[in-house]
């Protein structure tokens, strides 16, 4: 009796583990074939961009919340997290009924496969890596089967247990070993990185000023007025970052234009560029966040390329298109206007970086980048807000996004320990394109005091602001407003960051001594 019963858990505990190994297996197997055909149809990444697309906004939302730039890595935990449970049991319902997990191990490559072959720029072996790993899974599960059940009265229970272990830890180690050979076969093929190493980017015609000495208080804890490439927020729907030779890469102009043009990169770095300092925002920002930060661009303006196309009276929108899928609606005017909105290849001096739209983006001053910022971009549609829409417009996002007037508290953070008497608060404000007039800050509610601000860079970039504190012990809450250029003050009233942006005041609570 209890022997029997020992051994059915036993076997329950060795067919979770014959249908895990058979996970393992399927997955390093996939993993190396999209490595090495075509690395965008990953079927790890291709389930992961699919969950992202079909996701509620609310979802992505609460990810953004809980994981900001990191939730690209907790997607990917939970869907491994998914993935060894359905395996586990995957391998249990086999060992009582042959056909069944493999069934579903099957249905998960079949499901890769697909994903892969309708993501957008899906390439023609994009169905490939899905077809291995299923057909991987069922046969690896299979053979697993014959070692998860004791056939005492042939061998010893010791010998039993060695070749079930043997096998299942063998084949999982198979699918760990060309999981290593697939990521090193996708070093091999980082030859983009080597490309964008070499790249030499022209001199701008038209070089922005210095940034004026005033513009930076160099405060500790402060945000630094120009933001290093490194430490600039990536925001966006790619999990695996397109890499795109700026030798394959053209941009196309048409919908509602005289002539389509079609530009190709040499000839992009053939026009004159300009360079200018913009500094880019998220709509998902939360009041007091930090996506947002503000980089010098060097590109070529849209306006002129628009020109050149000759755009129809009629047309009041541009959806830019990225090589990834992704779409921005861009109102026209923003685009055609004085403003210095680029076709940018350069970000603070170097090549874009890969995860920041290389080889070109667009940057739009005074809009949140949903809106605007469109990375690896290959096609501008001139077309009409009543004519089509764009990728978070369809997700509950408004259709037009002009950022709002904020501003932000740095220092001292949240919850620090101040030292009694003199201290400093600093912090940072913007709406670009409009510029800020000042900011003022009050201390448990008490009168507003008017800040000192920072020299502005431009109107189209944040600016740093401090104030001096006599620090009294005891709690105490800062808050601060901004002042627009336009004579509007940032409002008291909160919302949140649906669907236009969030607002409010940051308010920042410290104890003192
Ligand atoms: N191709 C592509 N471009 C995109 C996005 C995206 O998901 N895909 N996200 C946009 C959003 S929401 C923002 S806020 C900015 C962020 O740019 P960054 O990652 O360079 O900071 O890129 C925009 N451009
Ligand atoms: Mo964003």
């Amino acid at each position: 009796m209890t022997h029997a019963i020992r051994t059915r858990r036993g076997g329950r505990i060795r067919s979770a583990a014959a249908g895990l190994s058979a996970a393992v297996v399927a997955v390093g197997m996939g993993e190396l074939v999209a490595a090495v055909v075509e690395p965008s149809a990953s079927p790890f990444a291709v389930i992961g961009s699919g969950l992202i697309d079909l996701a509620p906004s609310w979802a992505k939302d609460a990810a953004i919340a809980l994981f900001g730039t990191g939730d690209k890595a907790a997607l990917l935990t939970g869907i491994a997290v998914v993935l060894i449970g359905v395996a586990a049991l995957a391998g249990i319902l086999e060992s009582g009924r042959a056909g069944v997990g493999a069934t579903i191990l099957g249905a998960l490559g079949a499901l890769a496969l697909v994903a892969a072959m309708i993501r957008p720029g899906a390439g023609p072996f994009a169905w490939l890596p899905g077809l291995v790993a299923g057909v991987v899974a069922i046969v690896a599960l299979r053979l697993l089967m014959r070692v998860v059940h004791p056939v005492p009265y042939l061998r010893s229970e010791d010998a039993e247990r060695r070749r079930f272990l043997l096998w299942t830890v063998g084949v999982a180690a198979t699918g760990v070993a060309a999981l290593i050979v697939g990521s090193v076969a996708r070093g091999a093929t980082r030859s983009i990185e080597a490309v964008r190493a070499a790249l030499r980017l022209p001199s701008p015609e038209r070089p922005a000023a210095a940034v004026a000495s005033g513009a930076e208080l160099d405060i500790p804890g402060l945000a630094r007025v120009v933001t290093p490439n490194a430490e600039f927020y990536r925001i966006d729907t790619a999990l695996i970052v397109p890499r795109m030779d700026p030798a394959d890469w053209s941009l196309r102009i048409r919908g509602m234009v005289e002539r389509e043009i079609e530009i190709t990169w040499d000839e992009l770095l053939a026009l004159p560029l300009q360079e200018s300092h913009v500094t880019l925002a998220c709509v998902s920002n939360e009041v007091g966040g930090d996506l947002i930060g503000n980089a010098l661009w060097l590109g070529h303006p849209i306006r002129e390329l628009l020109e050149r196309a000759g755009v129809d009276a009629d047309a009041d929108m541009v959806l830019s298109r990225s090589v990834d899928g992704f779409t921005a609606s861009t109102p026209l005017e923003a685009l055609t206007d004085d403003r210095d909105a680029l076709l940018a290849v350069g970000m603070n001096g170097d090549p874009l970086p890969l995860e920041h739209g290389f080889p070109v983006r667009m940057v739009v001053p005074g809009l949140y980048g949903y809106v605007s910022a469109t990375k690896w971009v290959t096609e501008l549609e001139v077309t009409r807000f009543d004519r089509a829409t764009a990728y978070w417009t369809d997700r509950g996002w408004a259709e037009r996004g002009p950022i709002k007037l904020q501003s932000r508290i740095d220092v001292p953070r949240r919850g620090q320990r101040v030292e009694p008497g003199d201290a400093v608060i600093a912090g940072m404000a913007w709406q670009q394109h409009v510029g800020i007039d000042g900011v003022e800050v009050r201390i448990d509610e008490g009168p507003w005091r008017r800040a000192e601000l920072a020299t502005a860079i431009s109107d189209d970039t944040w600016v740093q602001w401090r104030l001096d504190w006599t620090a009294e012990s005891g709690a105490h809450t800062i808050e601060c407003r901004a002042l627009s250029a336009a004579g509007e003050t940032q409002t008291s009233a909160p919302a949140g960051v649906v669907p236009d942006g969030a607002q409010g005041w940051h308010r920042v609570e410290v104890s003192v001594g």
